[in-house]
C-alpha cells in the first residue's frame, strides 16, 4: 500500500509546548502544596488534561468540583504562556518537512490530544498547512486509544495502512499502532515500539520515510 498521508502530533513534534504545560502544572501544584517535578511532567506527554491531573495528584483524592476548577486554572496559566508563541517556536526541520511532504503530494493532518491545538497552530502560522485537524475536542477516548488518529484519518479519507503518525509520546505511538498506522517516534524518549525513531524532523527527509516504510 503506498503511503498517502502524514499525521503529526503537535506538542513535542511540531512545537515544544511541553515546557509551558510544565510551568502551568507546576504553578498549580505549588499553589496547592503538591510536589511536581520535571520528571513528573514527562509522564504527562501526550495524555489528556484530565489524565494529566490524575497523574499529578498521584492518588491524592479531590472531589469533582475541585478537579474541574484546578483544570481550568491550569489551562488559564497555560494559555498565558501560549500568548508568547510565534513561528520561531517551530521545532527544527518542521517547515522544510511540511513543505516537502506537501510537494510530494501527501495529505497532512494534526492529531493532538490538546484542546488548545488550533490556537497553537494559528500562533505558529501553519494552521492552513493541514487538510484536517484532530484535537482534544474530536473524540472521547484519548491516547493510547486509537480513536483520535482513526478520526483524523477518516477526515482525510485515507485508511490507516496508508498513513504515518509522527509522535513524541509512548501513549501516542501505542494509539497509532492500535489503529494500524505506520509510526515514526520523535525525540529521545523510549519509543521502541515505533517503526522508526529519529531525534527530530530535521534528522529526516520525506523520501527517507517513504522509502523505509514502503520497503516493509
Ligand atoms: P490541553 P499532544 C498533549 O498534546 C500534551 O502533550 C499533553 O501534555 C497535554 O496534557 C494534552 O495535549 C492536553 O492538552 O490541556 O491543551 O487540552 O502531544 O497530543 O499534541
Ligand atoms: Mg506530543
Amino acid at each position: 500500500m503506498p503511503i498517502r498521508a502524514f499525521i503529526f502530533d503537535l506538542d513535542g513534534v511540531i512545537t515544544d509546548t511541553t515546557e509551558f504545560h510544565y510551568l502551568a502544572w507546576k504553578r498549580l501544584a505549588d499553589e496547592e502544596g503538591i510536589t511536581f517535578t520535571r520528571e513528573d511532567n514527562e509522564q504527562l506527554r501526550g495524555v489528556s488534561r484530565r489524565e494529566s491531573l490524575n497523574r499529578m495528584l498521584k492518588g491524592r483524592p479531590v472531589d469533582e468540583t475541585t478537579a474541574q476548577t484546578w483544570m481550568t486554572r491550569k489551562n488559564d496559566y497555560y494559555r498565558e504562556y501560549l500568548q508568547h508563541i510565534t513561528p520561531s517556536n517551530l521545532l527544527p526541520g518542521v517547515s522544510r518537512f511540511l513543505a516537502d511532504a506537501r510537494a510530494a503530494g501527501l495529505k497532512l493532518a494534526i492529531g493532538s490530544a490538546s484542546k488548545n491545538a488550533r490556537e497553537v497552530l494559528d500562533k505558529l502560522a501553519i494552521l492552513d498547512h493541514f487538510d484536517a485537524v484532530g484535537d482534544g475536542y474530536s473524540v472521547m477516548n484519548t491516547k493510547p486509544a486509537p480513536d483520535l488518529f482513526l478520526w483524523t484519518a477518516g477526515r482525510l479519507g485515507i485508511p490507516p495502512i496508508e498513513a504515518v503518525v509522527f509522535e513524541d509520546a509512548e501513549a501516542g505511538i501505542d494509539a497509532a499502532l492500535a489503529g494500524g498506522f505506520w509510526t515514526v517516534g520523535i525525540g529521545q524518549t523510549n519509543l521502541m515500539r515505533a517503526h522508526m525513531v529519529v531525534p527530530d524532523l530535521a534528522a529526516l527527509t520525506v523520501s527517507e520515510v517513504l522509502e523505509r516504510l514502503n520497503e516493509r
